[in-house]
């Protein structure tokens, strides 16, 4: 039976503002478990969404609408984020799912039940107005870190988990289990900062934030943080249901991957709630460092315009595309630690490292043998000069990886990578093919040399494909090679005599990094001045100027010129040979439409099936890339060009007119 593996990312807060720190975690997870699937392992990779909770609740009611109306828009774009990195995830979790939601009832109710849970009084600085407690140390100048009002000492009933009783058992977890919790740093932090004085209980329920799970047990009380979002790594698998076959087979979990902050709820809260259940802790949990910049963590707050860096996930796949993205935070940060984020380290990452080394390798191995063997794989020869080191390197990389790996050491895994490559690099030098070219007699040694080359360039290609996904594939569909082989191809001399081999464009085009700089820095003052424009009041209306932005006014004749109709997007696909634009069939009332929306790069196809939007009716039919549209779907943009489909706010059946 294939060995399985269970990897989790700590689930995300839907906040919005995305920076590539929040990626870190992600990518990692992705290239490792890509890597066991390749291995033949079972592999289950689970990520997801934090969803409940005060600021979650506040934010809506601040925008008039409800908490899933807020979240919604911005759990599509993390997924689209994901999409972007390539993120091969099997179940994407929300705190807001239904099964979700009746597995953290279980859990709080056997809790409950077992007495690990109990009432008591919860007392902290409570802001009136703001309806929320508040700890010593979030507080600002001694007020509310919201409105800066005067905070009052205030208890509130509450329920509470014995924590504290399970801190013996979590030291002697640490002690038989010394793979436990990695990097090892971390295990002296939980031990001397936390469990060496005591643990106190955990305060898991509250009455005054109501977007959360409610307690099966007092209806007056939602779930408050941890227990709820902790569950997601097994609610996933189904567990305590009928339906636990996930539970069975994949629980526990090989690795709960997190940023180091958050170690401390994983390594004692989650151990002690499991071990309350009475089910097994996961293998390993691993708190890996932050992307910092300027020596700061790397945050919402502390972004692009403030620190002079592009930080936004999508514009930087738009600029240097998604391997570039995931092999800089793959390589750059040694592993465990803090790293430092910089443009310009990046952009030396993709020119030294993707452009020269990797890009070089592929484009002049196919070039030579275009030029030398009209694009057929010459035959093998016999091993002479530098070919045996070369092969050698390659014969033993899978071995050096797989170690890495096991170690969670990916960017260790990468260098063993690129040292083939650049022994391979070397090898051209060495070998110099273009004087055996010259030579009619070194023709077999010109072959023998190109072919190593090319078996060279497919195993590194193999071994590069959970790291780096798009160049990998596009690599070894040139060589004619299936882009998903797996590890088993991996001997030296598999490719057969013969063999087309396409010459691509390069992989990764160099970049001028002072050109480049110059144009980031320009667009993020533009884009920075966009956003300063777009948060401005508009004009009031009691002046008598017009309200709008540039256009000129309408009356409500011209408005009413206008047909909007509510519609429910029954199928979908792109529109092929187009980037932007995707193929609606859009059902209003009892007629079906066919639109065409240029909003591919925001909306999947899947994900517009089964969305209720809004169509402008009367337009006046046209073909766009020779397909028919018959109206326009509405959509909402912000100042960085996201958009977000326009929907009604209450169930309107399809059909209904929009005024
Ligand atoms: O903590 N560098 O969610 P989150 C590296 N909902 N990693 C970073 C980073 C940076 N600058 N900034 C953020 C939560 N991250 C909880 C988890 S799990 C049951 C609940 C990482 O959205 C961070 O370390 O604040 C974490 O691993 C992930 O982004 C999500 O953080």
């Amino acid at each position: 039976m294939a060995k399985k593996y269970y990897i989790t990312t700590p689930i995300y807060y839907p906040s919005g503002n995305w920076h590539i720190g929040h990626c870190y975690t992600t990518v990692i997870c992705d290239a490792l478990a890509r890597f066991h699937k390749m291995k033949g392992e079972e592999v289950y990779f689970l990520t997801g969404t934090d969803e409940h909770g005060q600021k979650v609740e506040k934010e809506a009611a601040k925008r008039n609408v409800t908490p899933m109306a807020f979240i919604d828009p911005l759990v599509a774009q993390l997924k689209d984020m994901w999409k972007l990195l390539d993120i091969s995830y099997d179940r994407f979790i929300r705190t807001t799912d239904e099964d979700h939601v009746a597995c953290v009832q279980r859990i709080y109710q056997r809790l409950y039940e077992s007495g690990d849970i109990y009432k008591a009084e919860y007392e902290g600085r409570y802001c009136t107005p703001c309806e929320a407690f508040w700890t010593e140390s979030q507080l600002k100048d001694g007020k509310c870190p919201d409105c800066g009002r005067e905070v009052t000492l205030q208890k509130e009933e509450s329920y509470f988990f014995r924590l504290s009783k399970y801190a013996p058992a979590i030291l002697k977890l640490y002690e038989d289990n010394p793979e436990f919790l990695q990097p090892k740093s971390r295990v002296n932090e939980m031990v001397n900062n936390f469990l060496k004085a005591g643990l106190t209980d955990l305060c898991v329920s509250r009455t005054t934030v109501k977007w959360g799970v409610q307690l099966p047990f007092d209806k007056k009380h939602y779930s408050y943080v941890w227990i709820d979002a902790l569950s997601n790594y097994i609610s996933a698998l189904g567990y305590g249901t009928e339906n636990d076959a996930l539970f069975r087979k994949f629980w526990p979990a090989d690795l709960h991957m997190v940023g180091k902050e958050i170690v401390r709820f994983h390594a004692i809260v989650w151990p002690a709630i499991l071990m309350a259940l009475g089910e097994p802790v996961p293998r390993q949990i691993y708190g890996h460092g932050w992307l910092l910049i300027g020596g700061d963590k790397l945050s919402k707050s502390k972004q692009e315009a403030a620190a002079g860096e592009l930080t936004d996930p999508y514009e930087l796949v738009k600029r240097y595309g998604t391997d570039a993205l995931r092999y800089f935070l793959l390589r750059e940060i040694p592993f465990g630690s803090d790293g430092e984020y910089t443009g310009e380290r990046l952009l030396n990452r993709i020119n030294a490292d993707l452009a020269n080394d990797l890009g070089n390798l592929v484009s002049r191995t196919q070039a030579m043998i275009a030029q030398n063997f009209g694009g057929k794989l010459p035959a093998r020869g016999p091993v002479e000069g530098p070919d045996g080191d070369l092969i050698a390197m390659c014969e033993a990389l899978f071995e050096k990886v797989d170690a890495d790996m096991g170690a969670l050491n990916v960017p260790d895994a990468l260098a063993d990578i690129f040292a083939v490559i650049s022994r391979a690099n070397k090898y051209i030098d060495e070998t110099a093919p273009w004087i055996l070219a010259k030579d009619p007699a070194q023709r077999e040694r010109l072959g023998a040399v190109l072919y190593n080359l090319a078996e060279a360039v497919r195993i590194c290609a193999v071994m590069l494909r959970p790291f780096l996904t798009k160049a990998s594939a596009a690599i070894l569909r040139s060589l004619s090679f299936d882009e998903n082989a797996g590890f088993e191809t991996l001997r030296f001399g598999t490719l057969a005599a013969g063999t087309p081999i396409e010459r691509i464009p390069p992989i990764f085009p160099r970049i001028d990094v002072k050109k480049e700089r110059a144009e980031v820095e320009k667009f993020l003052k533009e884009r920075h001045a966009q956003t300063e424009k777009a948060a401005k009041p508009s004009a009031p209306a009691s002046d008598g100027a017009p309200m709008s932005e540039g256009k000129p006014e309408i009356s409500i004749d011209d408005f009413a010129k206008l047909e909007l109709r509510v519609g429910e997007v029954v199928a979908c696909e792109r529109v092929p040979n187009s980037k932007k634009l995707l193929h609606e069939t859009v059902k209003i009332g009892d007629k079906l439409r066919s639109v065409v929306s240029g909003i591919a790069e925001h909306y999947t196809a899947e994900e517009m099936v089964g969305k209720r939007v809004v169509v402008v009716t009367n337009l006046k039919p046209v073909k766009l890339c020779g397909v028919l549209s018959e109206g326009m779907i509405l959509c909402a943009e912000d100042a960085q060009g996201n958009l977000s489909l326009v929907s009604p706010e209450r169930a309107i059946a399809s059909g209904g007119a929009v005024r």
